[in-house]
């Protein structure tokens, strides 16, 4: 099963959005493998951004997701990479459709609430930053026939 690292930033934990935006992906569908509320460190913060260092935006960025608790997550479903970058919509709330996370809760071009995974390859970077592979959970869920189903 495809598996993406999603986080609710800081600025969504502070704005009180938690359940708010952790009910996007699940009434999508998708499966949640693993959770912790945790204050990213700067450091971690400048490994999770690594592939952005030497931009404008790296220190700042790095700031922002060490600034204060984030809530880290993993979830699970057949293309959720894709899936939840497009329900995170573009990278700044002041351009992003609304509809999606970053569209309807954000207008910020530094905070943008979530972060998501754009790769199998950046996931499986993002996913040992925050996680061990017993942390990861793998369960039946029961819907999944109804949700996943190619109606064929
Ligand atoms: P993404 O989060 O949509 O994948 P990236 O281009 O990978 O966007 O950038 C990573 C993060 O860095 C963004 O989510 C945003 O928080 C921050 N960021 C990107 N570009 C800028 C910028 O031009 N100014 C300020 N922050 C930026
Ligand atoms: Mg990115």
């Amino acid at each position: 099963m495809e598996k993406t690292l999603i986080i609710i930033k800081p600025d969504g934990v502070q704005r009180r959005l938690i359940g708010l935006i952790l009910s996007r992906f699940e009434r999508k569908g998708l499966q949640l493998a693993a959770a912790k509320l945790m204050h990213i460190s700067e450091s971690l913060a400048r490994r999770h951004y690594a592939v952005h260092e030497g931009k404008s935006f790296f220190d700042g960025v790095t700031k922002y997701l060490s600034s204060s608790p984030s809530l880290v997550m993993v979830w699970a479903g057949p293309g959720a990479i894709q899936i939840c970058r497009k329900l995170m919509g573009k990278t700044f709330g002041c351009e992003a459709e609304p509809g999606t996370i970053r569209g309807d809760f954000g207008c910020s071009r530094g905070y943008n609430l979530v972060h998501g995974s754009d790769s199998p390859e950046s996931a499986a970077y993002e996913i040992s930053l925050y996680f061990t592979p017993e942390e990861i959970l793998t369960y039946p869920i029961t819907d999944e026939p109804w949700v996943f189903s190619n109606n064929q």
